[in-house]
């Protein structure tokens, strides 16, 4: 039976290394991005997460961001993220080794308690300045603050009628020389945080075990890795409602939600 064999490498494996994407925090109602929850008003959230769509339009990029920030306070980790997290307590305790590289911007591993985690793409409670071409001109900082100015109070609802805020500039987010900040985030054409994206391959190139959870396994490099793992030989689990991009580089395929699957198959349901 697969899930037993795969039970026996999680129980021997000396560095585990899972991939979250947003599927992980699905069912605490963060809405993902190819699903039905992919639209926000009229446009796809990839049409929003990139420099040239903050340069043409600011206030709408706030707007759009300001609704994830006021939507995932509310947000609370879900079983999945629990049992990673109680995993990754057990797995530390035997003297093994856990890396949990996730390219959400929610914050709800953390909240759930795991440590080891890489933040591929930052963090939504990140703000940074942006320079004219609507690129990160200072490292991002966080900002916890919401709304983070008045005139974003109230504003960024998804419904596709909804009226842009058409907010001025001078009323947006600015630091305390006037500069316009920006969501201290990886967008879409941006290169990652060097020393992110390095911690984040070396645990690759080091797992004897690596399992992708809630990814459709689109976007790189997070994407290439499944496939630079399997190359090692090693072996590769999914966790995802349906197949995906990695599926065909994983030996183990769990089909379900991951809230579901995660506290058995990870042994730690007692969570
Ligand atoms: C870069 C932060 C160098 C912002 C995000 C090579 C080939 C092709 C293209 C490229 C390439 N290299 C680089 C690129 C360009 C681009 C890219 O990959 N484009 C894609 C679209 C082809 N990559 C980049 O630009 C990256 N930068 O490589 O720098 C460079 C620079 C310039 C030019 C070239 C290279 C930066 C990418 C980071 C973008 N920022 N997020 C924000 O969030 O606002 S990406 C964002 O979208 C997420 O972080 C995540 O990475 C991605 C969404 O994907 P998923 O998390 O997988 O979510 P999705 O909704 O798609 O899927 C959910 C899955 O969960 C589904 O499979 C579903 O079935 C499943 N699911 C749902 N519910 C559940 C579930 N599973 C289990 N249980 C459930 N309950």
């Amino acid at each position: 039976m697969a899930t037993q064999a795969f039970q026996a490498l999680l129980q021997t494996c000396k560095h585990v290394v899972v991939l979250t994407g947003a599927g992980v925090s699905a069912e605490s109602g963060v809405p993902t991005f190819r699903g039905s929850g992919g639209l926000w008003r009229t446009w796809n959230a990839t049409d929003l997460a990139t420099p040239g769509a903050f340069v043409r339009d600011p206030s709408l990029v706030w707007e759009f961001y300001n609704y994830r920030r006021e939507l995932v306070q509310r947000c609370r980790p879900n079983p999945a993220h629990l049992a990673l997290a109680a995993f990754e307590r057990k797995v530390t305790e035997d003297g093994r080794r856990f890396t949990l590289i996730t390219q959400n911007i929610d914050g709800l591993h953390a909240a759930a308690g795991s440590r080891n985690v890489v933040l591929l793409h930052g963090s939504l409670w990140d703000v940074c300045r942006a320079d004219r071409h609507g690129m990160k001109a200072s490292k991002p900082c966080e900002n916890r603050k919401q709304p983070l100015v008045p005139a974003l109070e109230g504003k960024g609802a998804p419904d596709p009628a909804t009226m842009a805020a058409d907010i001025p500039r001078e009323a947006l987010p600015r630091d305390d020389k006037g500069h316009l900040l920006r969501p201290g985030v990886v967008w879409f054409g941006e290169n990652l945080d060097p020393d992110v994206l390095s911690r984040a391959q070396q645990a690759v190139d080091d797992a004897d075990l690596f399992i992708t959870v809630g990814t459709s396994s689109v976007v790189y490099p997070a994407a290439g890795f499944v496939s630079q793992v399997a190359a090692r030989g090693v072996p590769c689990a999914e966790v995802n409602l349906e197949s995906s991009g990695a599926t065909a580089s994983c030996k183990y395929t769990f089909q379900g939600r991951a809230g579901e699957i995660l506290p058995d198959l990870l042994e730690v349901s007692n969570v």
